[in-house]
């Protein structure tokens, strides 16, 4: 595995890559590609997408239905198991590949990609392919009048057909995140990946027949969302389950989506994720954790802390050191490996983003730093970049410190007590995850308990133990992945009662 001798793309010349689907076992093109796929940095096509139609996505879903059918159907856990563990290693044998794909398609620095992204990506097939193997169920003997007995026990069974809906921003992580439990559940799977980053599940196919995966196990489509793609997939009577991530207002069209056939969904969405920051904390590890919770992959991170609340006798302090840190962050060509800011997705994102970066200054926010575009040279110029942002001053009720922005931005506000920290911290439709920054142990639990999210780090951020549960309360998701959780929502328990 190389972490940076990956290759900057050269000029790209002639026609672009096509990036197509992946249905049992082949790859596959619509008649003609649909869309372009652009590098954030650069603007510049990078390749162009296939957007699969309803009759496609049809395809998907009976390749899927039949590989249930099939030699997958049968196989025991420890055979799907060493499957698994030879997927990761594939990802791990074509980590270069994967992370070209990867930084072209998101515009994140390569330093970021070859620590996190595919990394994990490969991880997470080899701790699922260990997962499946320990996975228990229930016993109960009980009475009967004859005095003989009978038996109970559960077995799980895998659900089916399982709808994998992504999102952009860490495309082969979030990915893999679902569909390495999905298969190791025995289920089978339809990806509909980002339309904004479809190239890693692409090659993720290749991998799959490398490793000897049946056809039809696991199956792409590519293409947009509402009436298109995604809406197909998610509509199709053919899939058991769904899962995503992505934005809540689309977690709510594909929560109605399911009502359809009653199939169950597991929702990971948006966040407007606090961090607290008590006076007694370690200040050289509390900046540090907020410069990755705010500015890592350029904010867009559902996990990511854009409220920071500061106690106040530490508030000015902890402003200017975080701003000095900032300054230091490096923009620059993504395959650089000094590069440590990448550019937005989109321009359309950034135009959102932009939008809240001109509605602070409207209400009157403290620019602590950024707040606009960055000057940078051709070919970057062209590229999706912003700055990194820091505001104080506004109120609470302002729609810059309420709404998801997903941007490289956090506005920091002072607090007094622990009390007015955790009731800040709660007041938020969303509850997916915070960060404490404090030595005072006691006063840690007594906020884990306290503050409505699905994960609480202390003294730390984005600290992944792949057996815990994730995801998130209120308008951050339905549902929790990981370890046994992921099992949960993979399987279905099927009780056996036997007389005796
Ligand atoms: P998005 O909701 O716009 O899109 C996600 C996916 O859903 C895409 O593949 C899209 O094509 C598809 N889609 C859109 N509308 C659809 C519809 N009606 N039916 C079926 N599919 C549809 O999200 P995004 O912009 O790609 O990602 C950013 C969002 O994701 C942020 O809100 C972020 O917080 C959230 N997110 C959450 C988590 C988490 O674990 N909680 C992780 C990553 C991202
Ligand atoms: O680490 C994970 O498993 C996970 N689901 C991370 C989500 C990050 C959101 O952007």
């Amino acid at each position: 595995m190389t972490s940076t001798a990956i290759a900057a793309p050269a000029v790209l010349s002639g026609k672009p890559a096509e990036v197509g689907h992946f249905i049992d076992g082949r790859k596959v093109f619509s008649a003609r590609p649909a869309f372009e796929n652009r590098n954030p940095a650069t603007g510049e096509v990078v390749s162009l997408v296939h957007e699969a139609d309803a009759a496609l996505v049809d395809d998907a879903v009976q390749a899927a239905r039949r590989a249930l059918k099939g030699p997958w159907g049968r196989m025991s856990d420890q055979e799907r198991s060493g499957l698994l563990r030879k997927v990761a290693e594939g990802i791990t044998r074509r980590f270069d590949e994967f992370l070209r794909a990867e930084v072209l398609d998101t515009g994140k620095p390569v330093s970021l990609a070859s620590h996190l992204d595919i990394p994990r990506g490969a991880a997470n097939f080899s701790v699922f392919a260990d997962q499946i193997l320990s996975a228990s169920t229930e016993a109960f003997r009980m009475a009967t009048p004859d005095g003989a007995g009978a038996l109970n026990y559960a077995i799980r069974v895998p659900r089916g057909v399982i709808a994998v809906v992504c999102p952009w921003n860490l495309p082969l992580l979030l990915m893999t995140w679902k569909v390495a439990p999905a298969l190791a559940c025995g289920n089978t799977v339809v990806v509909k990946p980002s339309e904004e980053t479809p190239t890693t599940a692409a090659l993720l196919g290749e991998v799959m027949n490398e490793a000897g995966v049946p056809p039809g196990v696991y199956n792409v489509v590519q293409g947009l969302g509402p009436n298109s793609t995604g809406e197909f997939l998610t509509r199709h009577p053919g899939v058991n389950g769904i899962t995503f991530t992505g934005e809540t207002r689309t977690g709510e069209a594909i929560m109605a989506a399911a009502s359809k056939g009653v199939r169950p969904v597991s929702l990971e969405l948006g966040g407007k994720n606090a961090a607290m920051v008590f006076a007694d904390c370690n200040l050289d590890k509390a900046i540090e954790g907020t410069m990755r919770s705010t500015f890592a992959n350029c904010g867009q991170v559902c996990l990511g802390t854009e409220r920071i609340y500061v106690e106040r006798p530490l508030f000015n302090t902890f402003v200017e050191r975080l701003k000095t840190a900032a300054q230091g962050l490096k923009m620059g060509d993504p395959f650089s490996p000094a590069t440590n800011l990448g550019p937005l997705i989109s321009s359309d994102h950034r135009k959102k983003v932009l939008s809240y970066y001109g509605r602070a200054k409207a209400e009157g926010a403290e620019v602590i730093l950024g707040g606009g575009v960055p000057d940078l040279a051709t070919p970057l110029s062209v590229g999706y970049w912003i700055e990194p942002t820091i505001w104080t001053g506004l109120s609470e009720e302002s729609a810059v410190v309420r709404e998801e922005i997903f941007g490289p931005c956090c506005h920091v506000t002072p607090f007094d007590t622990e009390d007015e920290a955790a009731t800040l911290a709660n007041n938020s439709p969303y509850g997916l995850a915070t960060a404490i920054w404090t030595n005072d142990l006691t006063r840690a639990h007594r906020l884990a308990a306290r503050i409505e999210v699905g994960i609480v780090w202390v003294n730390s951020w984005f600290l992944r133990d792949l057996r815990t549960p994730f995801g998130g309360s209120k308008q951050s998701g339905v549902g929790r992945e990981g370890g046994v959780h992921s099992m949960e929502f993979y399987t279905e328990l099927r009780n056996v009662c036997i007389k005796l």
